[in-house]
């Protein structure tokens, strides 16, 4: 009896073993394009049938002379390297195509649509990436990649097939800001950390990332004419570990690291609240001219600077100027949000005068939803994460807004009642909540053309390290990603977790420490090999 089920066991579990052989065979064999699982999805896809291989013939031509170009083909060249195996060499093209070639085309094709609109088209001959600016080109390497077996992201080499289904994509974003924000002053996160989110991020094409510089808790970014903020306010953090800051020469070594992957840095300097650790670095910052004690508990709302000395618009007019030197991108962030302890008016006439100085070092400023309560200087973008009336106060002034809502971007949101990182004041998000809503339509009276973009923020205070990143990141900003890239029309969340699903393997390719929702339907994964 026990032997008869054994046996009946056996055969069932050979069957499985050779159907899911077999299965997974077919599966090796990518001939429909329309059926890969391309996060953010692209705008139009034609699936023509067979496929491109990638051997070790295979090399990367460049069409269009630019220095940019050829370090794009060399990114390319690098991202293939280690899993392949293949020493892939980048070239300048020649009037005659080379089969079994990658082309990065730079000169366009006359039906490119913006900076960092792409084509992509796959036969069995050739792979052609076209675009008219590097940043296209780039966006378009980063759908390439999701086009190939999920182990191309392995850092070992790996057996083939490297096959890339044939087809044309064609394709553009729906908001020019695709941001994420990481808040390096509640906890500090080293140089090699932030880099390795600036190349995850990037897969999903964000190509904005707001770094949180400064908090109560710490000051995070070397001001030259005042030391003391780093020296004595970036000593500390949450919970009263060492902290740290950036020395302007790591700081501008994170810039170039982002600029090459198409991504703009935006710095933010928390004011007037939110400043405890530049109230512990200068006592006459204070009104009091008392210096603060450093903080390291997660409290907000109790600090703020004097909006009536008029040492602090020369304390803020140095540090925005040493900013701004530092910042290629358009964009200096002043904070502005709970500022509980600032009284109203010294509020209004403090976010006056420093988007005036944000503007004099040539920048363009952007602050939380409650600098809307005051005078909004032309251009200036307020960043709604709170308050709908205060993003609808921004619009009636005839300024943009930068979708942040909390209870839905939030990245330091719990997934749910069992998540153990992360806090839940504005909501539980799960996969599901954070991917179903649309900037255009969330709040009535804000449309698209009011909105500059999408932004997904991770708050530190209870995440420690790059793991601790990972788990709230993943997988909920490819999610945002695809909101800020995809038309809503094309987006649809019983579709998305199907794709999701399939990034299950990137991810783990990758070494992301995702989290593994059950909402959405991972295939069984491999450990890594
Ligand atoms: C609110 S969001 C804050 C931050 C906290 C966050 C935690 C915003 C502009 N202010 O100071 O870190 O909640 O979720």
């Amino acid at each position: 009896m026990t032997c008869k089920t054994t046996k009946i066991n056996l055969t069932a579990i050979v069957t499985i073993l050779i159907l899911s052989l077999t299965t997974s065979c077919a599966k090796q064999e990518p001939s429909d394009l329309s059926s890969e699982s391309i996060i953010p999805a692209p705008l139009t896809v034609i699936a023509t049938g067979g496929y491109f291989s990638l051997d070790k013939n295979t090399e990367i031509y460049l069409k269009g002379e630019s220095e940019e170009l050829k370090q794009i083909g060399q990114y390319l060249a690098g991202r293939f390297r280690p899993s392949t195996g293949f020493d892939i060499e980048v070239k300048q093209a020649t009037e005659s195509e080379v089969p079994g070639s990658i082309y990065l085309n730079l000169t366009g094709d006359g039906t490119i649509v913006n900076d960092e609109s792409y084509n992509l088209d796959v036969t069995k001959k050739t792979v052609k990436i076209t675009a008219v600016s590097p940043a296209g080109i780039f966006l378009g390497i980063q759908t390439l990649r999701q086009l190939l077996p999920a182990k191309i992201e392995l850092s070992t080499p790996q057996k083939g097939p490297w096959r890339i289904p044939a087809g044309t994509i064609s394709d553009w974003p729906e908001y020019a800001y695709r941001g994420t924000m990481l808040d390096v002053s509640r906890h500090f996160f080293a140089v090699e950390d932030v880099k390795r989110f600036i190349d995850l991020i990037s897969y999903y094409k964000i190509n904005f990332l707001h770094l949180h510089l400064s908090d109560d808790q710490g000051w995070r970014i070397e001001i030259k004419s005042w030391p003391n903020l780093t020296a004595h306010g970036g000593s500390t953090q949450v919970g009263g570990g060492k902290g740290g800051y950036y020395t302007q020469e790591q700081y501008s070594d994170i810039v170039k690291y982002a600029q090459e992957r198409y991504i703009t840095i935006v710095p933010e300097i928390d004011m007037p609240g939110h400043t405890n650790a530049a109230l512990a670095s200068y006592a006459e910052l204070n009104a009091d001219g008392k210096a603060r004690e450093l903080y390291t508990g997660t409290e907000v709302g109790f600090s703020t600077f004097a909006a009536k000395k008029e040492i602090t618009y020369k304390f803020i007019d140095d540090v925005i100027r040493e900013l701004a030197a530092l910042t290629p991108g358009p964009y200096i962030h002043i904070g502005g949000d709970e500022s509980h302890a600032t009284k109203k008016d010294d509020y209004v006439l403090f976010v006056e005068k420093v988007q005036n100085i944000v503007k004099s070092h040539g920048k363009t400023v952007i602050g939380w939803d409650e600098i809307a309560t005051t005078k909004l200087i032309e251009g200036a973008v307020a960043q709604f994460w709170d308050k709908a009336p205060n993003a609808l106060k921004a619009v009636e002034q005839g300024r943009r807004v930068l979708f942040s809502p909390a209870k839905r971007a939030y990245l330091d949101m719990q997934y749910d009642s069992t998540t153990k990182l992360g806090l839940h004041w504005a909501a539980y998000i799960e996969i599901d909540n954070a991917y179903n809503w649309d900037p255009a339509t969330l709040v009535p009276g804000i449309q698209k053309e009011n909105i500059l973009g999408i932004e997904a923020a991770l708050w530190s205070e209870t995440v420690t390290n790059m793991d601790e990143i990972e788990y709230m990141v993943f997988p909920r900003l490819p999610g945002i990603a695809e909101i800020g890239w995809t038309p809503p029309m094309k987006r649809d969340w019983n579709e998305y977790k199907e794709r999701l699903a399939m990034h299950g393997e990137r991810f783990k390719a990758m070494g992301i420490d995702f989290y593994p929702s059950k909402l959405v339907p991972w295939p069984d994964l491999k450990e890594e090999e």
